[in-house]
């Protein structure tokens, strides 16, 4: 099976809600006159992609369509089109190269369950695999089961996992985490922090906290601070990634759960609104159900 068939197998509730709205509207060729721009923006906006996002799609169509008529094939393809073109900039590698003393430091946020976690084990993983020494830092001191998991992880991976007592002060072991990472000459250190609703302010400060007290060992760290999202939620993501952003930089967003995700439009609307580099998706909980994020072979995969 072909990469980009097993893939599109993981795309499939995301892209049967696109491709059944498309067969609606095309049954056959069709005409591109004002009611079918009317109803294929009505499309456009019950997709999770949003209303900016409908906009440009259907002034684009009407710019370049017409009076065209045009096949279901030839709709499709233009959608594919559209959604590439606005997810080409957002497409970017996690770049470790970058000039910095060790370790790389990557943070990782965002709320409940989004798959923090399951993602800094599965990064972790894949650096390791590429040859890398990696630690992780488990800032999670709030939920009583959070250490294991991210110990399991560690376990698994072969990597030291710097904890903190139950309840402790999350930037402490952030910091802790960081100095052991610089002793002990680490390539990468990732720090999984606790999940936090965006609305809960004191949660949201403690956050912050955990960037600034990391800051005080080394200006530059931590490199990247990723945002986990959770594309089952759809439009709230708009939300949560809006919050994250003005309490701390975010520098990248990872999407996960696309395997069991009807609301994978959520992803194009998001590189439209925030410009901020979408480096993977999640697709599944084995450590290869990380894929790096690629515009063209995403848009293929959901049209
Ligand atoms: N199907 C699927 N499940 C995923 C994916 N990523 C994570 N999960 C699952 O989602 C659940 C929550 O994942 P966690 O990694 O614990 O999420 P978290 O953000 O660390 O959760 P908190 O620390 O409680 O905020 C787990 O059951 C994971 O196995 C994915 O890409 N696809
Ligand atoms: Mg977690």
């Amino acid at each position: 099976m072909s990469w980009l068939k097993s893939i599109k197998d993981k795309f499939i509730k995301t892209s049967n809600v696109l491709s059944d709205g498309i067969s609606k509207i095309f049954t056959s060729s069709r005409k591109i006159d004002n009611k079918t721009l009317e109803e294929f923006e009505e499309f456009l906006l019950m997709s999770d992609m949003g209303p900016e996002i409908a906009s440009v799609f259907v002034n684009n169509l009407k710019a370049q369509k017409f009076n065209d008529v045009l096949t279901h094939e030839e709709i499709q393809n233009f959608l594919r089109e559209q959604i590439e073109m606005i997810l080409e900039p957002a497409s970017k590698n996690l770049d470790l190269m970058q000039k910095h003393d060790k370790p790389f430091v990557i943070m990782l946020c965002g709320v409940n369950g989004n798959g923090k976690t399951t993602t800094a084990g599965k990064l972790a993983m894949q650096f390791k695999n590429q040859g890398m020494s990696v630690m992780l830092g488990a800032c999670d001191t709030f939920r009583a089961a959070a250490v294991e998991q991210i110990q399991a992880w560690g376990d698994k991976i072969g990597c030291e996992v710097i904890t903190g007592d139950h309840n402790s002060d999350p930037a402490s072991v952030g910091y802790k985490a960081l100095l052991q990472a610089k002793e002990d000459q680490i390539d990468v250190l990732i720090i999984d922090t606790a999940g936090r609703l965006h609305n809960k302010s004191d949660l949201m400060n403690e956050l912050h906290k955990c960037v600034k007290v990391i800051k005080k060992i080394d200006q530059d760290t931590p490199h990247e601070i990723i945002m986990v999202l959770d594309s089952t939620t759809g439009q709230n993501a708009y939300n949560q990634i809006s919050t994250f952003k003005d309490i701390i930089p975010i520098t990248g967003l990872i999407f996960t759960k696309l395997d069991s995700s009807a609301k994978g439009g959520i992803i194009v609307g998001a590189a439209k609104k925030y410009n901020i580099p979408i480096y993977a998706i999640g697709v599944g909980e084995k450590v290869e159900d990380l894929i790096q994020f690629n515009a063209k072979d995403f848009a293929k995969s959901i049209i």
